[in-house]
């Protein structure tokens, strides 16, 4: 069975454009994951304290028959080959690639906790999930 995920894109770091489409590419080549659409690209503020250079953020449905664990794996692969290092929380990135949502699954592991617990806080996110849903909608 497969289930819909949205999930977040950001870079500030390098290639901004780049980064993100090389991001989609990884994340078409994973086996068990199918991306269904994508919202518009959109440049923000950073959030958070640190200074740091404007981001772009994107965010993708995927049709998927991973586990949320299993996606979240394989999304941290792909970060870290394209060049993500972690330093300090919220610090610069060239890619973040995070869970938003993950069909109606509640998730509260360690590792993840599902819905994000951003979303209420991200008017872009906010803003993506709806283009998404109006785009899987139209296709349905
Ligand atoms: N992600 C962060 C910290 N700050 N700011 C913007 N504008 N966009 C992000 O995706 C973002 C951020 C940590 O994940
Ligand atoms: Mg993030
Ligand atoms: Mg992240």
């Amino acid at each position: 069975m497969s289930e819909v995920a949205f999930i977040a894109l950001g870079a500030n770091l390098g290639d901004r454009p780049a980064n993100l489409a090389a991001a989609r590419a990884a994340l078409s080549m994973v086996a068990g994951v199918e991306l269904l659409a994508a919202s518009s690209v959109e440049e923000t503020i950073p959030l958070g304290s640190l200074v740091q250079a404007p981001y772009l953020n994107q965010m993708l449905a995927v049709a998927t028959t991973l586990d949320p664990l299993m996606l979240l794996a394989r999304l941290q692969r792909i970060e870290r080959q394209l060049g993500r290092v972690r330093t300090q929380r919220w610090s610069a990135r060239t890619i973040d690639l995070d869970i938003v949502r993950f069909g109606e699954r509640s998730v509260q592991s360690p590792a993840l906790v599902l819905p994000h617990p951003g979303l209420p806080h991200r008017d872009f996110w906010q803003r993506e999930v709806e283009e998404l849903e109006q785009l899987l909608e139209a296709a349905a």
